[in-house]
């Protein structure tokens, strides 16, 4: 049953190889649901490629996916520092690889702003075992210490699926205001393009040979309050 199932799923993907990749589309805040591309940065590929991957590691494509430098008439979600906040997908991760969350704050009005100042990482979901957690949704919480203002709210998906092919981004920024925060000024930081490296070992690693116990996500590392 298990094997036909996946039979199944194959040939779906290979029928649909062209369009057929996921994006993180729907942004949930509060409890709340809210519809798709309402706080998310909707890039500008065209349909066919809409939930496609960026590859190009010095492109800034990578900060907020193609055409997500601009908000464009994406909405501002305000939330409590330490609320929980969910980014739903249109299907369920299927390219193995880790998930992570990164946070820039705007200098200003997150809506005008393009992700070019430091990023810092708060969450990683990483291998346990051999194997990598691909759902349909992902959860965290804002950092309960960070400064109030504007943020954008970046999930990042690693399809390291391929060896010997360039691995897929797949990423999605959420525009939010924080409230309530701290004073922690997070740390490490790093600039995308520039937090991922062509040599970076969780970049290079093929994942179908040997161990993952040593694996390390790449980007800087998580921040924690
Ligand atoms: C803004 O969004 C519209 C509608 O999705 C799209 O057609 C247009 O290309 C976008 N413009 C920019 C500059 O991203
Ligand atoms: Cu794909």
């Amino acid at each position: 049953m298990k094997f036909s199932v996946t039979a199944i799923a194959v040939a779906v993907m290979a029928a649909n190889s062209v369009s057929g990749h996921y994006i993180f589309q729907q942004f949930s805040a509060g409890g709340t649901k809210y519809p798709a591309w309402k706080y998310i940065r909707r890039n500008t590929n065209p349909a066919w490629l809409q939930n496609g991957p960026v590859t190009d590691l010095s492109s800034k494509d990578l900060r907020c996916n193609v055409g997500g430098g601009v908000s464009n008439g994406t909405e501002t979600v305000t939330m409590k520092a330490g609320d929980e906040f969910t980014f739903t997908l249109d299907a369920a991760v299927y390219h193995a690889g880790p998930t992570s969350l990164y946070m820039s704050k705007a200098p200003g009005k997150v809506e005008d702003y393009d992700g070019s100042g430091p990023w810092f990482k708060i969450f990683d979901w990483g291998p346990s075992g051999n194997s990598f957690p691909m759902k349909g949704s992902y959860s965290g919480n804002i950092p309960k210490c960070i400064p109030d203002g504007e943020y954008l709210l970046r999930i990042q998906q690693l399809g390291l699926h391929n060896p010997g092919a360039p691995p897929q981004f797949y990423i999605s920024c959420a525009q939010v205001k924080v409230t309530n925060g701290g004073n922690a000024n997070p740390s490490p930081t790093a600039l995308i393009p520039g937090a991922f490296k062509a040599n970076d070992p969780g970049y290079t690693v093929n994942i179908y040979s040997g161990s993952l116990s040593n694996y390390v996500v790449p980007g800087p590392a998580v921040f924690k309050c």
